[in-house]
């Protein structure tokens, strides 16, 4: 582990191989309920190049009319979100110590062109929780900046199997994904192929 920046923790490989395909098969079966489904931004109305699922209780989206918001349903089914599965609720208590469970799991699905500009996570009424993400598949280069988005950034390598915990002064900081690394190497398991290069999940509190 080490801390990439104040309260941002970095666990290179914290999924064995073993891990990273159980998450695989629980993260089909949740795109297997809640379809991935593709943001717009506010106003523009324009598609983000991620596409994204959610499970537990809450889930991020954007529209052009609503904005970025959490839901309790898929915006195309009208279901409610997939239940969190219990090993993303072990890990979330394992690396964050948090006392309560996320509310939230964004799952965001990467082409090998696809990318997430410079941003913050501002929708969530808790700023005190810490956010984990887990990487499967392709490597990605992360951008982590600070609290100002004209702020000074770093770039890191996000791996399969990598955690990173925010947590304190990271928790508000600037963040978004420059690009995709070639995927021949690295290709998502099995039960992941095919959708696209690389996965991200997002565990948050947001009330
Ligand atoms: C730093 N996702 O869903 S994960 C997002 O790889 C998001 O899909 C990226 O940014 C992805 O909002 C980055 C790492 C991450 C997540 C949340 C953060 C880094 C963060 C919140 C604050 C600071
Ligand atoms: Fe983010």
């Amino acid at each position: 582990m080490s801390e990439i920046a104040r309260g941002a923790f970095h666990h290179p490989g914290y999924l064995d191989a073993a891990a990273q395909a159980a998450l695989a098969r629980d993260i089909a079966g949740v795109i297997s309920d809640a379809p991935l489904f593709v943001s717009r931004m506010p106003k523009s109305g324009l598609p983000m190049s991620v596409r994204m699922t959610n499970c537990g209780p809450l889930g991020w989206m954007s529209d052009r009319e609503g904005g970025y918001r959490y839901e309790a349903a898929h915006p195309e089914t009208g279901a409610p979100w997939p239940p969190m599965p219990r090993m993303l609720l072990d890990i979330w208590a394992e690396l964050t110590g948090y006392p309560k469970p996320p509310e939230a799991c964004l799952i965001n699905v990467y082409s090998d062109t696809a990318k997430m500009g410079l941003h913050q996570d501002r929708d969530e009424a808790d700023f005190d929780a810490p956010i984990l993400s887990l990487s499967l598949g392709a490597d990605c280069r992360f951008r982590l900046g600070g609290p100002k988005r004209a702020d000074k950034t770093i770039a890191v390598t996000l791996s399969a199997g990598d955690a990173l915990v925010l947590a304190g002064p990271a928790r508000r900081c600037f963040h978004g994904v420059d690009r995709i690394l070639p995927s021949l190497l690295t290709p998502l398991p099995g039960p992941l192929a095919g959708l696209g290069a690389r996965v991200n999940l997002t565990m948050r509190r947001v009330t």
